[in-house]
């Protein structure tokens, strides 16, 4: 991973506007605002734009940066804009990022390089990975406790605790250097994987004793996340991202899905998940005009009812597990 430009573009310039994707994920949040923490640390100007208020859970960690959240970025007021960990410009609104001063640092090997500098390393685990080799060139930098515990809560949260196939060598090369550098590892894994509300646990059995359903002999299981469900539990749509993971976990499956109700009538949103880069979910994503790894992916399905949206998905998972 040659990070050397990168680094010398981040020392050079001075004032930052940091952007991720819609609904992000640990290493979204510990990549962003860990680039964050680290640029400020430095003496640099830097703000971080969010779709979305901060979700609860990443609180603790963020310090004094505050995001700022609205209908869109306000990219004019910042000389340089880094987008961080998502391959598109979509969620954006296809906002012209090549005609800023704009740096894409993103691991997606669907990355559609759409900033002027695109500093896309598909073999890094994390975001966060690249962000702290990136910090880490620039002798003269101090990566304080704080960003290092940032940084290392991406690497654990895209790596699921160390468990993907993602985890290589460099990652957990990283990983050391990160706790070398005071990185609070107890308090991320408290926060991440041992605060489950019980409320959360109680959905969790409801939705596999009652929504669970197979298909493809058994190879694909998914669920449709119902809002009616969410609420019941007094549970956040936002805070459900794990859920995938509790049935990845099940013997037999090897791809798993949750699809999720949108604010639009007859759109689905389908997280999918396989254990097994032989039997990839990036292609069935793209295929139905979404996007991401070989094992994590993401799409939308536009259908009149869930039963519907359900074929096409059963479908599109049928081929790759037939190839
Ligand atoms: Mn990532």
């Amino acid at each position: 991973m040659d990070v050397g430009p990168l680094s010398e573009m981040l020392l050079e310039r001075n004032d930052f506007l940091l952007l991720t994707h819609v609904n992000p994920d640990g290493d979204a949040i510990g990549a962003t605002l860990g680039l964050a923490r680290i640029l400020k640390d430095n003496g640099k100007r830097v703000a971080v734009y969010l779709h979305a208020p901060l979700p609860e859970v990443y609180k603790p960690f963020s310090g004094d940066i505050q995001p700022i959240t609205g209908d869109s970025p306000p990219l004019q007021s910042f000389a340089t804009i880094v987008c961080l960990d998502f391959s598109s410009p979509s969620r954006f609104g296809d906002a012209p990022f090549h005609e800023l001063q704009s740096i894409n640092i993103d691991h997606h090997v669907d990355n559609q390089n759409f900033c002027r500098d695109n500093f896309v390393f598909p073999n890094a685990a994390a975001t966060a990975e690249i962000v702290f080799n990136t910090a880490n060139k620039i002798k003269s930098w101090r990566i304080s406790p704080d960003a290092a515990t940032l940084l290392l809560l991406g690497l654990i949260m895209d790596t699921g605790r160390f468990q993907f196939n993602n985890t290589t060598p460099d990652a957990l090369r990283a990983a050391a250097n990160l706790i070398e550098l005071g990185a609070n590892h107890p308090r991320i894994i408290t926060a991440m994987f041992l605060s489950k509300p019980l409320n959360m646990a109680k959905m969790e059995a409801e939705i596999i004793a009652k929504h669970l359903k197979t298909a493809c002999d058994g190879r694909f299981a998914w669920f449709h996340l119902q809002d009616e469900t969410v609420s019941q539990f007094q549970i956040n749509q936002n805070e459900t991202e794990h859920l995938i993971d509790r049935i990845r976990e099940i013997k037999g499956f090897e791809i798993v899905a949750i699809i999720r109700d949108t604010e639009e009538k007859g759109k689905f949103r389908v997280s999918l998940r396989s254990r097994n880069p032989n039997i990839p979910v990036g292609p069935v994503a793209r295929h139905l005009g979404g996007g991401g790894h070989d094992l994590a992916a993401g799409c939308s399905i536009n259908a009149e009812t869930i039963e519907s949206a359900e074929q096409t998905l059963i479908a599109e998972i049928d081929k790759v597990l037939e190839s």
